[in-house]
């Protein structure tokens, strides 16, 4: 029974005592282990003898009675480790020849000799201990600037918030009134608008109707070619055009056909009957001729010109048709080496076809709008502007920047770390993304999702979500873990798994005030 009591020194409050245990118990657990009464399993499965304790005989199931031999599988035994933290390996381990505890004592078969080197482990672990006391403290005096700062950046927020609502009313009531006035003088520029586009209409209606006339004028003379101001069916048969069948000769039926049933028409009853009719066909003539190599190209060539006036035909000479003003042009008998005058002409044409400049008073109307309209303009896009910021300030106020603000300073700033291959940026409550150190673009790793720690510490770990589709894979993401360091600091990144990212992320708002007796060990 060697084995079965050690006696240790206890401070307690200052005064030192021995507490008897059996070996491998540990002090808090000694009240269970009684000397002198019997010992009941700690699973309460069944009661034995004192004696039976660390006999090296395995009772209990949970192996509650063999802590200080290796006798049962499941039992733990209790190291001391005065000098640095107390600690529990498996019984297994009593007495394997390897030392486990720092203060050897799971090594007391004699079999080998420990070393207790308790003592310098603890001095690291304490040189440690205030290392990290110092870094906490040093962080949390950050901290507490942080909150103040994030604090009164709400507070800040919350007034322009109050101040936008108010002036937005304003806004909104300029922009109401110059809408108003915008729309009266709108009104009757829209009216002289539309009237002058109206009387444009009509001027090309006329314009055309004139020109039709023409055309039927021009067919008619052309058709009516013995001048006798009626146009009858021989005059109509000699006009291959009209060969309905195409068997080569225009026949008289064909003619009358053409002439609407009639044997002859005057020029009233050709404008009305007639031409509707043969309008396209005689068209199509026109086109024929044009051709170089058709026959007799001396009497359509006059006729086909669309200003052709029979009266003037005299008039016309050689030098005439070099007078670009006179837009008399034809085809036929105009020098081409003048490439100049055809476009000259398209463009009087074109100026033709375009609408005129609005009257001055049509002028003024549209001054006076343009005016309403730029003080309509301005005060909208005042309007607008005011809305945005309110949006933003609003969204802002609706993050969660931690229970006292203080992660509120991270937010509009980005972090970078870069490793071998990649440049990693993190923007708090924005985005993480990733950029090819050699060059090429950025990859969105993903956009502020939420806090992601365990329910006892959830400001410990941000997620941010939906990134760029990883092929054959799911959206990027990444987790960011955060510590408490001095400064808020992009620290380290990896790909645990495949388009799934962990950034580490240090920052004084993570670090706690250490309480003072924090580090104290077991002796
Ligand atoms: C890119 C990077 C990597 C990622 C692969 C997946 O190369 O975004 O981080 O693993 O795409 O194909």
């Amino acid at each position: 029974m060697q084995n079965l009591f050690v006696f240790v020194v206890l401070s307690i409050s200052g005064v030192w005592a021995t507490v008897p245990r059996p070996r491998g118990v540990s002090i808090s657990m000694a009240s269970f282990y009684t000397p002198g009464e019997k010992f009941r399993c700690l699973d309460g499965s069944r009661t034995i003898p004192y004696e039976h304790l660390n006999d090296d005989y395995c009772d209990c199931q949970d192996g509650s009675d063999e802590p200080g031999t290796a006798a049962c599988p499941t039992g733990r035994f209790h190291c001391t480790n005065a000098g640095y933290k107390p600690g529990t390996v498996k019984s297994s381990r009593v007495n394997d020849g390897v030392c486990d505890c720092c203060d050897g004592t799971d090594e007391y078969s004699g079999l080998i000799e420990c070393v207790n080197n308790c003592k310098e482990l603890g001095k690291k672990m304490r040189e440690e201990q205030q290392r990290v006391r110092l870094l906490q403290e040093q962080g949390y005096k950050t901290k507490l600037e942080q909150i103040n700062e994030g604090r009164k950046k709400r507070e800040e927020k919350k007034a322009m918030v109050e101040a936008l609502e108010k002036s937005k009313i304003q806004l909104e009531t300029l922009r109401n009134e110059k809408e108003a006035k915008k729309q009266e003088v709108e009104e009757p520029e829209t009216e002289a608008k539309d009237k002058h586009k109206q009387q444009w209409e009509e001027v090309k209606a006329q314009r055309e109707a004139q020109a039709e006339n023409e055309r039927i004028n021009e067919a008619f003379i052309k058709l009516d070619a013995n001048k006798d101001n009626i146009v009858d069916i021989a005059e109509i048969m000699a006009h291959s055009e009209f060969d309905i069948n195409s068997d080569g000769e225009v026949s008289v039926e064909e003619a009358k056909e053409h002439l609407e049933d009639a044997e002859q028409t005057d020029p009233a009853y050709f404008a009305e009957k007639v031409w509707p009719h043969i309008k396209d066909l005689f068209k199509k003539e026109e086109k024929e001729v044009e051709d170089p190599g058709a026959e007799e190209p001396k009497v359509p060539e006059v006729m086909d010109n669309p200003d052709y006036d029979e009266d003037e035909e005299e008039e016309h000479d050689e030098d005439e048709h070099d007078d670009e003003d006179e837009g008399d042009h034809d085809p036929y008998t105009d020098d081409h080496e003048h490439p100049d005058e055809l476009p000259l002409e398209e463009e009087n044409k074109k100026g033709d076809q375009e609408m005129p400049e609005y009257d001055e008073e049509t002028k003024k109307l549209i001054e006076v709008a343009d005016a309403a309209r730029a003080e309509f303009n301005e005060a909208d896009s005042k309007l607008k502007d005011a809305e945005k910021e309110l949006n933003d300030l609003k969204s802002y106020l609706n993050g969660d920047y931690g229970p006292d603000e203080e992660f509120s300073t991270m937010k509009d700033q980005c972090y970078e770390y870069t490793d071998r291959e990649y440049t990693y940026k993190l923007c708090p409550f924005d985005r993480a993304t990733q950029r090819p150190k050699g060059g090429g673009s950025e990859t969105r790793l993903g956009s502020w999702g939420h806090w992601a720690g365990p329910e006892t510490n959830i400001y410990s770990a941000q997620k941010y979500e939906k990134g760029q589709n990883c092929w054959n894979g799911p959206d990027r993401s990444v987790r960011v873990d955060m510590t408490c360091g001095l400064e808020n600091m992009l620290t380290n990144t990896y790909e645990p798994s495949r388009c799934e990212y962990v950034f580490e992320f240090s920052t004084p708002s993570l670090c706690t005030p250490v309480p003072a007796d924090s580090t104290r060990d077991e002796l």
